[in-house]
């Protein structure tokens, strides 16, 4: 059946049965509890197949099992019918996406074409998910993607039984969600004048200003459909570092003893970058203020609040950090970060969310209740879990999607070492350094879409698919361990799936490499063996 993520279990019954054909009179009933997901299989499946599936008895029946785990489904298919339960409506949610495979890759169109059959051979499939976040990062601060193209990712999630959209919405090049108390966040800090094409050592510029931002009605369409579609989105907001857009708005939030803050624009080109937040009362308000309108956007448990790469130079020269890392008797400037994460922290549990963070926020000691993103490689994830503190594995050295996906000079913008599909099918998200108990604070794994280099949604196909796919099998399904994982056999699989994923119009990168229009001729990348993976 070629089901990808591969399920836990399936039993398939004796191919003499005949199988169950999908017609214009099926009727789709929709147990209570189950009427969100008949809603999205009507406007999904109804519209590949030009079907009604009005409510009724005789064809499709989904229902809620409270003996099955929370995400668990158990999918049935006899001559009479289909049955999908689950332990939730998010089983029953995902059992629907292993239903959609099954009906073929025209199951994946948004209407009917000529030819198409509607038959699914008679199975029993048991399945659940391996973690409880299987999440993907979408920067869309760096090139803005515009909300049809967020609503499209879900979808793709979706289809992938993927549950967290974790959107990087501030960095140094663009602000993207509307802050009503401080409109100058998007009036100045969601467009830059240009914008640095390749790394930072390309000559090249594109000319044409760029930008582009989500009003908070926009947020409450994405985080509606995402819920529809059991995903979560994360909001990230980057502080201390990654914050010139913000700076480029409001100058007094910059080091202004230290530098003039009002010279500074929306950064154009990339890297790390030493123009951070100043440490102070007005700084930590200001956010406050940022995140109380998100707090109503945004239902998540987890906000995402950076930390990563922020160069403390200025914090050093600066007479007013210097002066309240003496006021609250703190040793370095590693420690007044954490105090601001802290403080974070502290606000954000009181309003009964939790903090996540890229694993620098371990610098300076970890705020108690916060949450781990571990992009450095597996070392921040790993002290965190021992500390007893929850992690996301997302290292950098496995499932940074932004890196290139072959040695090929061909590559569009090949940046950082290669990884190949098989690369990101052998990534394991549990380290074996962790007891079990401290295994259990692996809650999940994600991988991160970095924009520096991909400028539209058609560049992010690139760069995401097909190993995304690949990631997601990883999230979900029980693997082996990496070495004994059968990657012939997912490779194999693969060939159904590329049919999918081109009814879903993917422009995933061929196995053969890069079509002649996904390359970037001239556009340099950044050697294999260069300076470190930081654009
Ligand atoms: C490091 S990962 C960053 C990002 C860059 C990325 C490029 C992380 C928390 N920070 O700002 O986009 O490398 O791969």
């Amino acid at each position: 059946m070629d089901l990808i993520p591969a399920p836990s279990r399936s039993h398939d019954a004796s191919p003499d049965l005949p199988p169950y054909v999908l017609t214009d009179t099926t009727a789709l009933l929709a147990a209570p509890g189950t009427e969100g997901v008949a809603r999205v299989l009507r406007t999904t499946v109804g519209a590949a197949t030009g079907f009604e599936l009005p409510p009724g008895e005789g064809g499709i029946v989904l229902a809620l099992d409270s003996a099955l785990a929370t995400e668990a489904y158990r999918l049935t298919v006899d001559a009479h019918g289909i049955g999908i339960t689950g332990g939730s409506a998010a089983g029953v949610f995902w059992g629907a996406q292993t239903l959609r495979q099954l009906l073929g890759p025209a199951a994946y169109r948004k209407a009917p074409v000529a030819g198409a059959a509607w038959a699914v051979a008679q199975t029993t499939i048991e399945d659940e998910p391996r973690f409880g976040w299987r999440g993907v990062m979408l920067d869309v601060a760096r090139h803005f993607m515009p909300k049809d193209g967020v609503l499209r990712y879900l979808d793709l999630l979706a289809a992938h039984k993927l549950n967290v959209l974790h959107l990087h919405l501030t960095d140094d090049q663009g602000w993207r969600v509307e802050i009503k108390r401080y409109p100058r966040l998007t009036e100045v800090g969601a467009w830059r004048a240009r914008t640095k094409v390749g790394l930072r050592e390309s000559p090249l510029w594109d000319e044409r200003p760029h930008g582009g931002y989500y009003t908070q009605d926009d947020i409450r369409e994405i985080v509606a459909y995402a819920a529809d579609r059991h995903i979560t989105v994360v909001p990230e907001i980057d502080i201390p570092g990654h914050s010139q857009a913000a700076i480029a708005a409001y100058p007094e939030l910059g080091n202004t003893d230290v530098i003039d803050t009002t010279t500074l624009p929306v950064l154009s080109s990339w890297g790390v970058n030493p123009n951070v937040l100043a440490p102070t009362d007005g700084t930590l308000r200001f956010y406050e203020d940022v995140l109380d309108e998100l707090l109503e956007l945004f239902p998540s448990p987890f906000f995402h609040i950076g930390g990563d790469e922020c160069p403390k130079e200025q914090w050093k020269a600066s007479a007013t950090a210097q002066t309240r890392i003496k006021e609250l008797d703190l040793a370095d400037e590693d420690e007044l970060q954490s105090s601001i994460i802290r403080h974070f922290d502290r606000w954000l549990a009181g309003r009964g969310r939790r903090l996540i963070g890229w694993d620098e926020i371990l610098e300076g000691g970890l705020a108690p209740g916060a949450a781990v993103s571990s992009w450095r490689g597996y070392a921040g994830g790993i002290a965190a879990a021992q500390a007893g503190h929850d992690v996301v594995m997302c290292p950098e050295t496995h499932v940074y999607l932004d890196w290139r996906q072959s040695d090929r000079d061909d590559e569009p913008i090949p940046i950082a070492h290669v990884r190949t599909l098989e690369d990101v099918y052998r990534f394991e998200p549990v380290p074996d350094e962790l007891t079990p108990d401290e295994a259990a604070h692996v809650i999940g794994a994600q991988a991160n879409i970095w924009t520096e280099t991909a400028d539209s949604a058609r560049a992010v196909d690139y760069l995401a698919f097909p190993r995304l796919v690949a990631f997601a099998e990883v999230a979900w399904s029980q693997l082996p361990a990496p070495a004994d994982r059968d990657y012939d056999g997912f490779d194999a699989r693969m060939a159904a799936h590329y049919a999918r994923l081109d009814a879903l119009g993917v422009e995933y990168r061929r196995p053969g490499g890069p079509l002649p229009w996904q390359q970037r001729p001239g556009v340099i990348g950044r050697p294999i063996d260069g300076p470190p993976p930081i654009v």
